[in-house]
């Protein structure tokens, strides 16, 4: 039987009321106490966080937990927050890249002390999982398995709140067994590599978003933004325009990654007047990347090099299944 070991990270899942509202209470052992396959796993409580205080020093001493952990087991499962698993799961399928042993994220969204809560299969599903998939960081929920940095959380409050985006799903768990729904990546040598430059910014354009907005951001000491743009990847370039501003930021060094609104389905500058000029500004497309890779890939990026060509090539290379390189 493959030796689990159990993170325990905080969210929904280990929450408690309190007159504030729920907040994470349960230590990796209680919630272990929920599900019958509980008994031979491994734990360490790395902290107890909602998952919207997790910030870049936590994905540092997630990756750290891991890379710790794996010296003695053969599979890790991660109890997080649903609210910004997705962005902890791009960051650390870039982080451990090419891990050996597979990673499980799960959550839930109602917590396991609740005798009808999601938190009990979930964990039971992320343990069927986590004897079975290969190595790659993962997120389990409900019945679905899903590649780390493909993942999206798409709803507040339903059971089924992640999806794969522009990607297979890798699996199910049913009936307490995992399916395989796909041929595992072929893999390189594991590398760990946390040091990574948070100064990164997101901005969603919307209709009569100020040129200068733009331009401040060289103020604020980012190193690299992603926008998200309208559609396929269009900005205005009428009245305001964009492609101007987005230019003086790759002059001043700072890259822009240029993603979409839309959920599924890549960008391009290609097809668009609106967007030619783009090109010519120098902005890198993140193609069908989620948001959550483009930001989490560009702050790792940018713990790599500042050189913007290095830059560019990095961002425009598949490192753990991120990016469909042939579009
Ligand atoms: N606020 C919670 C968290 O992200 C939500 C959840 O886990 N369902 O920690």
């Amino acid at each position: 039987m493959a030796k689990l070991h159990l993170i325990a990270t905080g969210g929904t899942i280990a929450c408690m009321p309190s007159k504030n509202g729920l907040v994470p209470g349960l230590e990796a052992k209680e919630l272990l106490g929920y599900i019958p396959q509980g008994e031979d796993i491994v734990c360490t409580d790395l902290f107890n966080m909602d998952s919207s205080n997790i910030q870049p020093e936590e994905w540092q001493q997630m990756a750290l937990a891991v890379l710790k952990a794996r010296e003695g087991c053969d599979g890790i499962v991660i109890t997080h927050g649903t609210d910004t698993m997705a962005y902890t799961a791009s960051m650390l399928s870039f982080m451990l890249r090419n891990i050996d042993i597979p990673v499980v994220l799960t959550g839930s969204q109602n917590p396991i002390i609740r005798p009808d809560s999601d938190g009990r299969i979930n964990l039971k599903n992320a343990v069927t999982a986590a004897r079975s998939l290969p190595g790659g960081v993962y997120i389990t929920f409900g019945d679905a398995v899903i590649m780390g940095c493909r993942a999206v959380k798409t709803r507040t409050t339903s059971l089924n709140a992640f999806e794969s985006i522009n990607y297979p799903y890798v699996g199910a768990v049913a009936n307490g067994k995992f399916i395989s729904l796909g041929e595992p990546r072929p893999k390189g040598e594991f590398s760990c590599f946390v040091d990574i430059d948070p100064s990164v910014a997101l901005i969603k354009l919307i209709p009569g978003t100020s040129p200068a907005f733009f331009e401040s951001v060289a103020g604020c000491g980012l190193h690299g933004v992603v926008v998200e743009a309208f559609g396929l990847g269009g900005v205005h370039n009428f009245r305001r325009d964009h492609a101007e501003s987005l230019k003086k930021l790759i002059q001043k060094g700072i890259p822009v990654i240029l993603a979409s609104q839309c959920l599924y389905e890549a960008s391009t500058p290609d097809i668009y007047e609106v967007s030619h000029s783009l090109k010519d500004a120098g902005v890198i497309s993140a193609r069908d990347m989620t948001t959550e890779a483009a930001v989490t890939k560009l702050m790792w990026v940018l713990g790599h090099t500042n050189d913007m060509d290095r830059i560019r090539d990095m961002m425009n290379t598949d490192y753990c299944g991120e990016i469909t390189l042939q579009q």
